[in-house]
């Protein structure tokens, strides 16, 4: 079977989350570091433009979007779940909201001054300048909360949370972990990068019991790569089986593009291969990496047929 490539950055929450995840599962995976902000001339060889990270590599086949790489992960090493039988649906609505709400609560109360030293620890003042930027520049139309809003949506999330736990279960959704987990976990992982931040989890014994739970999972056994190597992989690797349920206006072949909906608005172009409720796929060919096979969700992704 090739080897599961994840191309992450140390200080990523939704890297943490997929860690996590292969942790949990006790998976062997690569580990291929990329830049947390542009210019990324690696991660564009392989995604064809999509800059959010993580992203996934098999071979010559490259997932984007964590929604996404939880599920091929899952199917690779379906033991033991993280969609559990009878609590999946649930599971996954709860997934969402943490990706999303908490998440959108979570991240920006941490980079507030206070906490923002803390995570971007060692960074020059021109380095902090950089990086706002660029996350200005990748979201903006993203309405900063002020503290106090920030402080009122993040406390009313947490205390949802801890009121889950409030029975005594060891999880959000019981007495096994699923991906609700793992998703709520990022933000909680996010806001202990800052200390003074990770302070105010000091209300919720609950959840953070649970959280020392879920990380103790660890991050599974991975090696390191280094991206050059993964475009040599993606050069001479395969592409995994595709399934194609034609949509109105959609047919194998269209010359498409792929971008998300919610921020990061970076159009991928390619040749649409894969069609299906779960996930788009596309082909494009990279100078240096190849035909890859690029697979995005269907949810908050936008396929744009090309008219030309
Ligand atoms: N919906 C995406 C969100 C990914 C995301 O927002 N990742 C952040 C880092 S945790 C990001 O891409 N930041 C900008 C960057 O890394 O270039 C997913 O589930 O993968």
């Amino acid at each position: 079977m090739p080897e599961l490539i994840l191309h992450h950055y140390a200080g990523s929450p939704f890297s943490e989350k997929v860690r996590l995840i292969l942790g949990y599962k006790g998976m062997g995976w690569r580990s291929v570091m990329v830049p947390a902000i542009l210019p990324k001339p690696d991660v564009m060889a392989l995604t064809g433009g999509y800059r959010r990270t993580p992203f996934m590599q098999i071979g010559a086949d490259i997932y984007c979007d964590t929604a996404l790489m939880c599920r091929v992960i899952e199917s690779r090493q379906p033991e033991p779940p993280i969609y559990p039988e009878g609590i999946a649906g649930l599971a996954e609505i709860l997934a969402q909201w943490a990706d999303t709400n908490l998440f959108w609560a979570a991240v920006p109360y941490t980079m507030q001054p206070a906490g923002i030293t803390h995570v971007l620890k060692g960074a020059t003042p021109d380095m902090l300048k950089a990086f706002g930027a660029d996350r200005a520049a990748m979201n903006p139309n993203l309405r900063r909360p002020t503290l106090p809003d920030g402080a009122a949506a993040l406390h009313t999330y947490l205390a949802r949370l801890e009121h889950l736990l409030a029975d005594g279960r060891p999880f959000l959704l019981g007495a096994l972990p699923c991906i609700a987990d793992f998703s709520a976990a990022q933000s909680v992982w996010f806001m202990h990068l800052a200390p003074p931040i990770a302070e105010l989890l000091g209300a919720y014994p609950k959840l953070q019991h649970w959280y020392q739970r879920v990380n103790a999972f660890g991050q599974g056994q991975f090696t390191k790569m280094t991206s050059t190597e993964a475009i040599e992989v993606a050069a001479l690797g395969k592409h995994a089986p595709l399934s194609f349920t034609p949509e109105a206006g959609l047919a194998p072949g269209d010359e498409v593009t792929v971008t998300p909906t919610d921020y990061a608005h970076d159009a991928v172009a390619g040749r649409l291969v894969g069609l299906g409720q779960q996930e788009v796929v596309i082909a494009r060919t990279d100078e240096r990496a190849g035909t890859l096979h690029v697979h995005f969700p269907r949810i908050a992704f936008q396929i744009k047929k090309q008219t030309n």
